[in-house]
């Protein structure tokens, strides 16, 4: 039977099979394991994957058998500096980062990491600004970080459980697609996914505790299907992203506004730091990049790709 992996707990996978509501934990056979030594997971949230049935009617349990090829995947380095891959999704149509400027802070420099690691894998990344009950185009933060992203180009969403700001939005987006919802604990992934889909009940941190940070309501990453159409993956806040360890000249293609720039260094393999005639450092000076993305470039080139 094949079917489709919607949560993985380490050591359980769930598959929902294929046109069918039914979901049946699975294990994963040794030989995944051993394929893919350096990933933590061998299979993730989105796999499809072909399944053995084992166990009685009451209690189905599967086996999985064969993975199919991914479209992509999404992965972090499971530590800081380790060599270990986790998988974080796979087959996506694009990720959404969700943003809150205040009630949790989200600092820049989480956005900017996400946006690498999801244009790393040539994952399309859009913006959420969510909680926007909370902001108005007077907060001086939130405005700086609309402006920058809004000016590179990239999709934004205003969006509010409590107003239902942008929820109606949303959903037509993602109808008939699959997303990662990814965001920093606290930013109410889970509140938004439960008010695209009032069907959705998934549990959400307490309002009393809304602003206590690190809490971590949800543990897996789990895939949701809308009612009307289109899938989305929720996932525990990510305190920090480990970016896989790329060739340093190539962090600045996952910064979209440099791409112009780039091809216009000295050097093929410049790394936009202190090398001469370049093109990026003088797009830095004269305002055409924000300073304010260029000092995470410099932040993750040396944090992240030393
Ligand atoms: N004011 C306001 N509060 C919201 C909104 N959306 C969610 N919240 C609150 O934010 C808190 C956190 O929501 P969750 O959905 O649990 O956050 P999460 O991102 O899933 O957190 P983790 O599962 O820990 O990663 C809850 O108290 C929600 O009620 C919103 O649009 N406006
Ligand atoms: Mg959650
Ligand atoms: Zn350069």
């Amino acid at each position: 039977m094949k079917g489709i992996i919607t949560k993985s707990t380490g050591s359980w996978y769930y598959v929902k099979i294929d046109n069918s509501s039914e979901i049946i934990p699975c294990r994963v056979r040794g030989k995944f394991r051993l394929q893919n030594y350096n990933t933590t997971n061998p299979v993730a949230v989105g796999d499809y994957v072909e399944i053995f049935v084992e166990g009685n009617k009451k209690e189905k349990t599967g086996i999985i058998t064969n993975i199919y090829d991914r479209k992509n995947a999404i992965l972090r380095r499971a530590t800081k500096s380790g060599a270990t891959y986790q998988i974080i999704a796979t087959n996506l149509d694009g990720a959404l980062l969700m943003i809150t400027p205040h009630h949790p802070y989200t600092p820049m420099g989480f956005v900017d990491r996400f946006i690498v690691l999801a244009e790393a894998y040539n994952v399309d990344v859009n913006l959420i600004f969510h909680k926007c009950d909370l902001y108005n185009e007077n907060d001086e933060y939130f405005n700086t970080l609309y402006n920058i992203y809004n000016q590179i180009g990239y999709k934004i969403f205003l969006t509010s459980i409590i107003t239902n700001n942008g929820i109606e939005e949303l959903k037509n987006y993602i109808k008939d697609k699959t997303f990662l919802l990814a965001g920093q604990s606290g930013v109410g992934k889970s509140s938004l996914i439960n008010k695209l889909d009032s069907s959705i009940q998934i549990k959400t941190q307490e309002l009393s505790d809304k602003y206590k940070k690190g809490r971590h309501t949800t543990t897996f990453a789990e895939m949701h299907f809308l009612c009307n159409g289109g899938d989305i993956i929720d996932t525990p806040g990510i305190k920090e992203f480990g970016i896989p360890k790329f060739e340093k000249w190539e962090l600045g293609h996952w910064f979209r506004e440099f791409k112009p720039f780039i091809s216009k260094c000295k050097y093929n393999n410049c790394t936009h730091v202190n090398e001469p005639e370049c093109a990026v450092i003088s797009a830095v000076e004269s305002g055409a990049i924000n300073p304010l993305r260029y000092k995470n470039y410099l932040n993750i080139l040396l944090e992240d790709l030393n």
